[in-house]
């Protein structure tokens, strides 16, 4: 296992569309354990594989506050269905450092995915979960929580994160 370099927005990178997998082999599986370990670093509760450079449709998440790690795995994971009514969470997220924000999503949603050993699974999520695995998903369609916002907070965000780049460049040189 390895912890990756994670992008960080405004790398041009992040806004790609990941492809599908086709086959849960060894590489993704690899490529899944790299992502945990990344993500537990970090440290987050979620992580979509195009955030460490890989444009492939898999996430990894762990919400649990236990010290026994409680893993799950995403790979092309689909919304079949969606609440109608919306739970609003303060999101983070490890592409836009240091930056949260209240989003509105919905509090339900019910996914089919391929799982680690690629069999293909349904699940119905709620609360905090499904906040996370569609911020994930949207990360799959190149999109970030900071989109939900209105321009002039997103021109703030970016314009900052930018001039952070710029300096830690400069120290790392
Ligand atoms: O960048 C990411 O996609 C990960 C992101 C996931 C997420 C957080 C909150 C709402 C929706 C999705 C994060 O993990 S940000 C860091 C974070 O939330 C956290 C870090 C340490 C402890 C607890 C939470
Ligand atoms: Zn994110």
């Amino acid at each position: 296992m390895a912890i990756r370099r994670i992008l960080t927005e405004p790398d041009p990178f992040l806004r790609q569309i990941s492809q599908d997998v086709e086959k849960v082999d060894n590489d993704i599986r690899k490529l899944m354990d790299d992502m945990l370990e990344t993500m537990y670093a970090a440290p987050g509760i979620g992580l979509a594989a195009i955030q460490i450079g890989v444009p492939k449709r898999v996430i990894v998440i762990d919400l649990s506050k236990e010290e026994e790690k409680t893993p799950l795995y995403f790979v092309n994971p689909k919304i079949i269905l969606k609440s109608n009514n919306n739970l609003t969470y303060e999101e983070g997220c490890l592409s836009v450092p240091g930056q949260f924000a209240e989003i509105d999503r919905p509090d339900q949603c019910h996914i089919s995915f391929l799982d680690y050993n690629d069999k293909k699974q349904e699940l119905k999520a709620e609360g905090l979960l499904a906040t996370c695995i569609q911020h994930e998903i949207d990360h799959l369609e190149g999109i970030l929580f900071i989109d939900y916002l209105s321009k002039l907070k997103q021109n703030f965000i970016v314009k900052k994160l930018s001039k952070q780049k710029k300096v830690l460049e400069r120290i790392v040189v």
